[in-house]
């Protein structure tokens, strides 16, 4: 399957659906005969990333770090969608400028607050209201929502399949895939 390489970069909130939906995404790469890979807390936050925290500094290298690697798929061909937080204009701005402009596609996973905290999958939004875990995005650390994202997705409107389809058409329209 001939296809370009390009990073997925999607940012929003914890409970935004940012790793569902890249997953939903990769699984339908997949059965399009292409192979592609998510990044996420789950597999760098306890590994290459598992000495940082969620300072600002920590985050900010949190970000760098996983920019450096979604760089290196994109080098070797592959399709990587990432999904974190990242917080900062700045720092996604900085992954931006270390890609090919068509090879950073930064999607916002645009979902309300009260909504993510309602869904609250884990229970961390009723934690950081009670003040047990601090530095939490949205309650006391802040989100900083794109000005102008490649796509924006908002996960109240959308079911996660018809949202990895709009991904995918997106793909489609840009000739990457
Ligand atoms: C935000 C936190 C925090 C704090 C733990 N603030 O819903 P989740 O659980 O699975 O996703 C959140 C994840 C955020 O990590 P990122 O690497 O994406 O953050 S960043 O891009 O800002 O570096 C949440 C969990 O980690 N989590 N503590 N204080 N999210």
């Amino acid at each position: 399957n001939n296809h370009k390489s390009c990073a997925i970069w999607f940012t929003g909130y914890s409970g935004s659906g940012k790793s569902t939906i890249a997953n939903e995404l990769d699984f339908q790469l997949y059965h399009l005969g292409i192979r592609s890979y998510v990044l996420d807390g789950d597999n760098v936050r306890h590994g290459l990333n598992k000495e940082l925290g969620f300072s600002p500094k920590d985050r900010i290298e949190n970000i760098r770090r996983v920019g450096e690697v979604a760089k290196l798929f994109v080098d070797s061909g592959q399709i990587v969608a990432t999904a974190f937080i990242s917080p900062y204009r700045q720092e996604r701005n900085q992954v931006r400028n270390i890609f090919d402009e068509d090879e950073f596609i930064e999607v916002f996973i645009n979902c309300p607050l009260d909504v993510c905290e309602m869904r609250d999958p884990k229970g961390l939004y009723q934690k950081a209201r009670k003040g047990e875990i601090h530095d939490f995005t949205g309650i006391d650390s802040p989100y900083q929502a794109p000005i102008d994202p490649d796509l924006t997705i908002n996960t109240e409107q959308y079911p996660v399949t018809k949202a990895a389809n709009i991904i995918i058409t997106y793909l489609k329209d840009k000739g990457i895939i």
